[in-house]
């Protein structure tokens, strides 16, 4: 069959393709039976500059990962020219303001597309060409959208960082990617609190020779230093341009952006998506696991500097066309009813929050609930983290008043979207679970040697066999680390880095990280990060960390360190550590517990025993397991005695 353009992009629905557990199964079947022709059918529906000669081309022994080959297509153009036609004039963004009583802001798609088409002749008028990486560092502002998006539009590389980093931890991710424009704000406002985000950046900047410019958006009107030449304002440059800029046609193997994730080992990785792929795995994804219907408002409470945010915040909504809320400020302030509060002012019908954020408000107490109505919800959903039954079944209850599907989605910055979830009101569900693959997922079982656990009633690593469209392609700058991360511990699977349960129905249900990952608030941090934090200290020699159940965070951090100074003040010891990683890493890493020790549990070849920290962290003193290979069992009777 010959591609005609004229058909393309036209006739789509904006609606869930999946309303019964028969289709679901259909379309899951179609999938494995024939994933080439599945996705194809999928990405028919996107306006592609020129389609595509093949559909897929992989193999996980490189990794190779090639989807859509040959296509050619600019994501922007599907997220906000294709709507223009038909909803110029409806909302994609309202922004709510961290401060309740601050301006709210709405944007069009109209004026959204005019926004990111200026911004991204600014870009080019500070020297950005296709393929550079420009650095985005902004709190929640509807600009941090903007940004993004006109980087997409003239083809630059995004690397959003997470506002809440440190100028270390910055600089080291403007490094890693060359980046040669930073994006940031003067300020933020987080709750009360005010942070100083261009300081920040001019601190990372003092050694990453690779930046050009920063542009600077005024947020916070605070006082801030402009580096002659090199800084300009984000007002400034915008009345310089027009709105005409016509989209980059990129390859669907073109890189789209680069986001920075934990491993178990060493720095932060720098995790790559690509246009294609990524763009229909998204909105297919949005769609059907949210049931969306047209017209619907949908709210993310997750920050942009995550996956989360890139997908179902930026990209996956406004490639359907749907009216999202975004968010600048915390669950608690002014107090913990304000998520509730804002879903009743923008009758919000679909909510997606982690579980972190639904314990703290629940600890908070029903008295923050009872003001508000919430009678617009329809969906609720949770992603980040496991959910445990209790936080599943308030949320259920109190939220979504017995009546709104709760979807627990299952997924990793490395897969780009929702992987394992239930489909809204067509997937029974059940607290805890993540239930089941959405198409083109095929989750497999495997025991620590790499033999596939067959059956139901089984617990093993979770890997997926067979790539789907938005599977991570590399991580930049070094092919061989995502090769050895992600696919070569079980040859020819995909590893998550997550255990796993298989119920008696065939349900999945997650049960934390089997590396040395901790997820704290729905943050993913190496405890090899925190560790390299703390011995940046002078009096550390060592330290080890591991993750203990913490009742609000899901997990919290505990920190063993051996201490040279005999003579130092345990408490300013404390206090220095904490002021150490948050200037390493930031205040997201501080550990909750630090236990001073005199020595770590080592086996004879010299490697830590986390497992016993980890027991002793969880206060399971008595249970500690197998302690024959340990060199010194003294140290262990000292670290029970002492423990936190
Ligand atoms: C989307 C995101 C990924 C890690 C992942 C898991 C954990 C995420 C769930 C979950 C249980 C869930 N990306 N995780 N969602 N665990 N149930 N629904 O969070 O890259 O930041 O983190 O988060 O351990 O490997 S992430």
């Amino acid at each position: 069959m010959r591609f005609s353009f004229s058909n393309f992009g036209r006739n789509r629905s904006t609606m869930a393709t999946i309303n019964t557990l028969e289709q679901y199964q259909q379309e899951y079947q179609k999938s494995v039976n024939d994933p080439e022709g599945f996705w194809a059918e999928k990405a028919e529906q996107f306006v592609w500059k020129k389609k595509w000669d093949s559909v897929l081309d992989w193999n996980f022994s490189e990794p190779k990962n090639k989807w859509f080959i040959g296509g050619k297509l600019n994501i922007t153009e599907n997220c906000l020219d294709r709507h223009l036609e038909k909803r110029a004039d409806q909302i994609a963004y309202y922004w709510e303001p961290n401060d309740p009583h601050a301006k709210a802001v709405s944007y069009t798609y109209k004026q959204l597309h005019e926004q990111v088409c200026k911004f991204a002749n600014v870009l080019k008028n500070n020297g950005a060409q296709k393929g550079d990486r420009i650095c985005i560092y902004m709190p929640m502002v509807p600009e941090l959208a903007i940004a993004v998006l006109a980087c997409a539009r003239i083809g630059a590389v995004h690397s959003v960082v997470f506002g809440g980093f440190s100028a270390s931890a910055l600089s080291g991710r403007i490094q890693d990617s060359d980046c040669k424009i930073v994006i940031c704000t003067d300020g933020a406002y987080r709750g009360a609190k005010g942070i100083p985000m261009k300081d920040t950046v001019d601190e990372a900047l003092e050694v990453c020779p690779s930046v050009e410019k920063v542009i600077v958006l005024e947020h916070t009107q605070s006082n801030i230093r402009m580096v002659e030449g090199r800084d300009v304002m984000w007002k400034n440059e915008m009345e310089k341009v027009n709105a005409d800029c016509p989209a980059e046609p990129m390859d669907a193997e073109d890189m789209l952006f680069i986001l920075y994730t934990s491993g178990s080992t060493g720095k932060p990785k720098g995790v790559v998506h690509t246009c294609g792929g990524y763009m229909v795995y998204t909105q297919y994804t949005f769609e059907n696991v949210f049931n969306y219907r047209e017209g619907e408002v949908f709210w993310c409470t997750a920050d942009i500097g995550w996956i989360t945010g890139h997908s179902y915040i930026v990209y996956a909504p406004l490639l359907s066309g749907a009216t999202s809320v975004m968010f600048e400020g915390v669950p608690t302030y002014p107090d913990a009813g304000r998520f509730w509060q804002v879903i009743d002012k923008y009758k919000v019908n679909i909510f997606y929050t982690a579980p972190t954020a639904i314990r703290a408000l629940e600890v908070a107490g029903l008295d923050f609930v009872k003001p508000y109505k919430l009678d617009s919800l329809r969906v609720l959903g949770s992603v980040g983290e496991p959910i445990n039954e209790e936080a599943w079944n308030w949320y259920n209850i109190n939220i979504g008043k017995g009546k709104c599907p709760i979807v627990d989605t299952w997924w990793q910055t490395e897969t780009g979207g929702m992987m394992i979830s239930p489909i809204a009101g067509v997937t029974k569900t059940k607290p805890g679970f993540a239930t089941l693959p959405l198409p083109g997922v095929q989750p497999i079982l495997v025991d620590d040697k790499g033999n596939e656990i067959i059956g139901n009633g089984v617990e093993g690593n979770l890997c997926i066999k067979f790539p789907w469209p938005s599977i991570i392609r590399t991580t930049y700058g070094d092919h061989e680390r995502c090769r050895q991360n992600y696919f070569a511990t079980y040859p020819n699977l995909y590893f998550t880095g997550d255990g796993c349960k298989r119920d008696e129905d065939g349900y999945y249900r997650i049960t934390g990280r089997v590396d040395d990952v901790m997820n704290v608030s729905g943050h993913r941090i190496g405890t090899a990060e925190v560790e390299s934090a703390i011995n940046m200290h002078a009096d550390i020699v060592e330290s080890a960390v591991v993750g203990y159940p913490h009742d609000i965070k899901g997990q919290g951090i505990y920190a063993y360190v051996i201490c040279t100074n005999k003579n130092k003040d345990q408490e300013a010891l404390r206090k220095e550590i904490l002021a150490e990683v948050t200037k390493v890493i930031g205040p997201i890493a501080k550990p909750d517990k630090i236990q001073i020790v005199s020595g770590l549990p080592k086996t004879r070849s010299g490697k830590i025993m986390r497992r016993i920290l980890r027991k002793v962290a969880e206060g399971e003193m008595n249970n500690l397991g197998d302690t024959s290979t340990l060199l010194d069992p003294n140290v262990v009777e000292e670290i029970k005695a002492g423990a936190l």
